[in-house]
Parts: C-alpha cells; sequence; structure tokens
C-alpha cells in the first residue's frame, strides 16, 4: 500500500511553517495537537516508521515552536525518533510520506534536509553536548538565540548526558534541557535514574522520608539553643536533597518539574516563563509514549516502531506476514542460541546495552535474569562491564549493535584487546541496515575491529554457522571474538540438533569455476550465490569461497583460489577502506605472482536510507550488481585513446 499524503485538518492544513503556528490563539493549540497526532497515524498506519514516541511528543513539540523561535533558537532532539510532529509543523508536511523511503525524508533530524534541524541525530545522549556547544558559540558570537535540548529518559541513562551536564552546570552558559520522562527506552528504562524519577513524579521517598524528618527534628527542637540551630540546618540540607530534581541541582541546573507533558497551555505558559530566566535549566515533563493510540499506550515496546501497515483504529497488522520472512530472524538465532549455550555451561554472561528486544536477549534475561542484563544506553559500560566479567573467568557475550559498538571502542582496545580477554561481541545490525539510514549503519565494525590485536573478526554464512560460531567462541580462551551478521532474516535452512566446532580462521570452498573466484565474508554471500547461478545460466562459471573470517584469514584457500583463478573478487557488507577485502589486498600485496583484485563492499561515502535490498543495488552489491561487475571483467570495454 502506497500513500500519497494523508488530507490533514483544517488547522494542520494552513501550518506550513511556525510563523503560521504563531498566528492561532492559545486556546487552538490542543487542536492543533489532535490534528498533528491523527495526521502521524495515518501517515505511519500505511508507510511504517518510528511511532510511540513522536505520538508523546505532540504537545511538547507544539508548544515548543509556538514559543520559541526557530529555526534561530536551536531546537536538538536526542535520538531524533520522536521528531516527526516536528518535521510536520517546520514545512516537511507534503512529503511526510516518503518518510525513510529511498530517497524521501530521513526518519531522524538532517541539517541537510531543514535549517530546522539544527542537529543530526539517530544515537543517542548527544543533545546536551551539541546544546551546549551551541549555546557558548552564541556567546562568543554575542547572540541572544535560545538553544533547547529535548532529551528522553532512556537517552538520559547514556554517560554522554551526563558528561554534558556536568560540563554545562558548570559553563552557567543560558540553556533549556527539556527531560521527556516517559519511564520508556524502547523496551521498559532500567536503572538507578529511572528510580530516581520515578521517585520524583510519584513522590514516593519525598514524602515518605519528609515525614520521618520533621518527625525527627521535631524532637531535636526541643532541646535547647545549640541544637536548634543544627537542626534548622538540618533541616535546609535535607529539604534542599529532597526536593525534586537535587541530582540536576547538584550538575549546575535550575530544576523545574515534573510537569504534566500532555498540557500544551501549561507547556506553553511554562515554556514562555523558561525564556526569560537565566543560566541552564532543565524542565522534567511526564508524558506517556505513544500517546492518543491506545494500542501503543498499551504495548510501549512494540509500536516504538511499526514497519507494517495496521488498522488506524485496532493496531492490527492488515498484511500477513509474506512466505519468506518464515526464516528467522539473525537476532534470533544468536537469541535462542544464547539459552542453549547458557543451559550448558554457566560461566555464560550476557549484556545489552537497552536493546533487550533488538537483540533478541529477552530469552536470556528470562531464563537466566542473575546471568543476563540490559545496562541502559550505555555501550561502553556494556564492554568493560562484560570485560570486567570476563576478567574473573565469565565467558561474557556481550550483543551490541555494530553501529552502537562504535561508541565502545576505548573499551574494546583498552579494556578488552590489552588484557586479552576473551569477551564474544555478538554484533548485531551488521551492514547496511536500511530505512534507519547512515547513523545506524553497521558499515565500519570488520574494519575497526580488524585494526585491533587479540580479536577475532568473524561473520556466518548462515544461522547454521552462527550457531556453530557461538559454541566456538564460547569456548575459546585465549583472545576476543566478534561475530557479525545482519538485520533480518537469515535463510530458513533446517539447523541441525546441538552445535558442531568450527575451525578458527578457516573458510570454505563453495563453488569451482573458472577465471573468476568471489571470496565472500558473512551473509552477503548469498548475493554471489545467486550471481553465480545466474551466470551458470549463461555458461559462465565461477568459483566462491565463503570465508568466515576477516581475521585471522583463510590464507591457504587465498592461496588456492590465487592458483585456479586469474579474478578475485571480494565482497562483504562493510567498508571497503580496512574491511575485509583490505585483508586479503593485503596479504595479496605480499606476493609476487598474483590475480587481479576488485573489492566489492560500501564506498568510502555516506550511504543514505532505503530498503537494504535498494542500498544493496545502489552500492552494487547484489546480485544484479556482481554479474554485472562479472561481466566486465571478463569482457572489458576497450578503452578509447
Ligand atoms: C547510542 C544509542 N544506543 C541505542 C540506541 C537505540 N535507541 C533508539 S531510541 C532508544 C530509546 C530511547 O529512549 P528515550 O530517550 O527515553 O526516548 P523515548 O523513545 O522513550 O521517547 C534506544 C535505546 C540509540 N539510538 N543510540
Amino acid at each position: 500500500m502506497e500513500l500519497e499524503s494523508p488530507k490533514p485538518g483544517e488547522l494542520l492544513a494552513k501550518i506550513n511553517s511556525p510563523d503560521d503556528l504563531k498566528e492561532l490563539q492559545p486556546e487552538q493549540l490542543q487542536d492543533v495537537c489532535d490534528e498533528l497526532r491523527q495526521y502521524i497515524i495515518d501517515t505511519i498506519s500505511v508507510n511504517g516508521g518510528h511511532f510511540g514516541a513522536s505520538l508523546g511528543v505532540v504537545e511538547l513539540t507544539t508548544a515548543l515552536h509556538y514559543v520559541f523561535d526557530t529555526p534561530q533558537d536551536r531546537l536538538i532532539w536526542d535520538v531524533g525518533h520522536q521528531a516527526y510532529g516536528h518535521k510536520l509543523l517546520t514545512g516537511r508536511r507534503g512529503k511526510f510520506h516518503t518518510n525513510r523511503r529511498y530517497g524521501g525524508l530521513s526518519g531522524f533530524p538532517k541539517r541537510s534536509e531543514s535549517e530546522y534541524d539544527a542537529f543530526g541525530v539517530g544515537h543517542s545522549s548527544t543533545s546536551i553536548s551539541a546544546a551546549l556547544g551551541m549555546a557558548v558559540a552564541r556567546d562568543l558570537n554575542k547572540g541572544d538565540n535560545n538553544v533547547i535540548a529535548v532529551i528522553g529518559d532512556g537517552a538520559m541513562t547514556g554517560g554522554l548526558a551526563f558528561e554534558a551536564m556536568n560540563n554545562a552546570g558548570a559553563m552557567n552558559t543560558d540553556m533549556l534541557v527539556i527531560l521527556n520522562d516517559n519511564n520508556m527506552s524502547i523496551d521498559p528504562n532500567v536503572g538507578a535514574l529511572k528510580e530516581y524519577l520515578a521517585d520524583i513524579t510519584t513522590s514516593r521517598t519525598f514524602n515518605k522520608m519528609r515525614d520521618e524528618i520533621y518527625d525527627m527534628l521535631g524532637h531535636f527542637k526541643s532541646a535547647g539553643e545549640k541544637m536548634r540551630k543544627v537542626a534548622s540546618r538540618l533541616e535546609k540540607a535535607m529539604t534542599a536533597a529532597l526536593t525534586p530534581g537535587s541530582l540536576f541541582r547538584a550538575l549546575g541546573f535550575k530544576y523545574y518539574g515534573p510537569t504534566d507533558g500532555h498540557d500544551v497551555d501549561g507547556l506553553y505558559k511554562i515554556l514562555n516563563d523558561l525564556k526569560n530566566i537565566k543560566g541552564p535549566k532543565l524542565l522534567h515533563i511526564v508524558t506517556v509514549k505513544g500517546k492518543g493510540f491506545a494500542p501503543a499506550e498499551r504495548e510501549q515496546t512494540k509500536w516504538h516502531a511499526s514497519s507494517s501497515p495496521f488498522d488506524k483504529i485496532t493496531g492490527k497488522a492488515l498484511t500477513p506476514a509474506p512466505k519468506s520472512q518464515k526464516a528467522p530472524k539473525y537476532q534470533d538465532v544468536f537469541g535462542e542460541a544464547l539459552v542453549e549455550l547458557a543451559a550448558a555451561d554457566e560461566r555464560i554472561v550476557s549484556m545489552t546495552p537497552a536493546m533487550p528486544s533488538g537483540s533478541s536477549l529477552w530469552p536470556m534475561m528470562n531464563t537466566f535474569p542473575n546471568r543476563a542484563f540490559d545496562v541502559g544506553i550505555a555501550e561502553q559500560h556494556a564492554v568493560t562491564f562484560a570485560a570486567g566479567l570476563a576478567a574473573e573467568g565469565k565467558k561474557a557475550f556481550c550483543a551490541i549493535y555494530s553501529t552502537f559498538l562504535q561508541r565502545g571502542y576505548d573499551q574494546v582496545i583498552h579494556d578488552v584487546a590489552i588484557q586479552k580477554l576473551p569477551v564474544v561481541f555478538c554484533i548485531d545490525r551488521a551492514g547496511l541496515v536500511g530505512a534507519d539510514g547512515p547513523t545506524h549503519h553497521g558499515a565500519y565494525d570488520t574494519a575497526y575491529l580488524r585494526a585491533v590485536p587479540n580479536m577475532i573478526v568473524s561473520s556466518p554464512l548462515n544461522e547454521q554457522d552462527l550457531r556453530d560460531m557461538m559454541y566456538t567462541a564460547s569456548g575459546y580462551e585465549d583472545a576476543a571474538w566478534a561475530i557479525r551478521y545482519p538485520r533480518g532474516r537469515a535463510t530458513g535452512m533446517k539447523i541441525a540438533e546441538g552445535f558442531k566446532k568450527i575451525d578458527i580462521g578457516k573458510g570454505q570452498k563453495l563453488r569451482d569455476g573458472e577465471n573468476i573466484a568471489i571470496l565472500s565474508f558473512g551473509p552477503i554471500g548469498k548475493y554471489a550465490t545467486e550471481a553465480a547461478n545466474l551466470l551458470a545460466e549463461e555458461g559462465i562459471e565461477i568459483g566462491h569461497f565463503d570465508m568466515r573470517f576477516a581475521k585471522p584469514l583463510d590464507t591457504s584457500l587465498i592461496d588456492e583460489a590465487c592458483q585456479s583463478y586469474d579474478h578475485i573478487i571480494t565482497l562483504e557488507d562493510g567498508t571497503k577502506l580496512g574491511g575485509f577485502g583490505s585483508a586479503v589486498a593485503e596479504y595479496l600485496a605480499e606476493k609476487k605472482e598474483k590475480p587481479t583484485l576488485n573489492i566489492m563492499g560500501i564506498p568510502d561515502e555516506i550511504i543514505e536510507h532505503g530498503t537494504q535490498e535498494e542500498l544493496h543495488a545502489e552500492i552494487g552489491i547484489d546480485s544484479v550488481g556482481i554479474v554485472e561487475e562479472i561481466k566486465r571483467k571478463l569482457d572489458p570495454t576497450p578503452v578509447e585513446s
């Protein structure tokens, strides 16, 4: 089902920029919110995309654009998955049906897309740092614009957010942080901060302790002058400590809230007031993720994002999953294999930085709650936490997306590799991920991990291989091991019971041919198989080797390929610079007699969003692209002189 633009409500139809919004009376803002919410539901119910977070900030978005003078006032959304309302109010309604589509609007704020998108996002916890940078730049330029960061309670668990608060509080510049507290990350939020925020919003600790303390102070006060002074000082200190927001105040922020984030009238008034208050300020608002769409309010994790068309009232999927989707997702193969391995080996533990659903860690967390952990949006911590467990003899499986492991690179080197700790990194979403686009593509992990000593870098061809790699890694103690696999479905092959050890650093020959051989790395090898089949129909036979390891390389298999073929093509769903192909090139560079080499992979440029298939086709690494490349090699067009 393809959508043009849904019909906007009467007010929304007239809003093509925040200036149009400002023409309205404050009493009309709630109607705008209702129309905005409906427009988001109308669009996402057909096109898919992030959902709950945008519905939750409709009132905030409207109030912000009503009160502040964007784009001169800088509005920075953390993660950016909640910015659909912002896009709709800032002149992009007509294109919103192309959201996350190939060639269409980005699913996240993006500087090149609109002047209203003050800062590009996708990864979490960056907004306060960026806002502080902008506020300081404004001060240096003697400007007077406002700078506002909107950050969720999940994103607030990221260390970067606290580094920024710590710095901002001391710099004492004018900026506003809005903490959008819906008590959810993608999955339920976790950690001590979550408890702290719940205490504020429910006042539970505050009320209990206040009663106890005032009781105690009463006794002190009846005990003479000196004790009365002590009691008074204690009272002030305790009140400050127990008033909501003391954590943020300790970091140098003036704290306001908690306030109802769905009361657009209240928000508009508070924001107006806050405009005139100097220094770093934090406004704590309380919202409901998925607000206004009952199924999304009920099942907030499920409705964090939606990919299939659904009924706008019931939320029921409108199209059944196609047959090909019967194959399991790679993430689920990981999740189930981990439970099996953990049942047999009690040293096995696992952690995820806030992606228990996305990484399929729930089966392990449910089966072995003491051995599997959601550590919050905290990739650096996840890696070092794994290293600590490994240092004590535990076998840590760190489940992490390729793009998010970028955050933990220093920890991979400093805490894992230098100490030769045998952590297993199960790297999901490796390769181009599709609609989430450049901030989320897992393009770099092979390159950045291959450079690190004491690190095995492998990728399975299929789900059977993934299981066997995990099994082999679980018994390997000499170094860390990274296993990369992509977003999406595996092959659907029949999986053997139990596990089988694989030879470390060994690939396998899949097919003999003449002249040209493909050395593929990981599940992308399926395209090589398809290409080989297509070429075979035309009488062209090519060789195909599934290399399995980018490090250590199977040099004897490469030697075999060198002896039998004139041309070698390497294929990977990762950056060509420094990746698997580079590893092969480095090895070939030492040889005197060698075949020509073509490296196929992600080029040295930012790849935008689209489906994975569209993006693979764009960069020519799908079966069609491979066939074309091979035909060019076999019959090169003569160079014109
Ligand atoms: C560094 C990083 N890790 C993980 C993610 C995946 N992620 C996207 S949104 C999200 C939850 C954010 O929660 P919150 O900030 O509270 O926003 P909400 O969705 O609840 O509005 C997570 C974990 C990410 N974008 N960036």
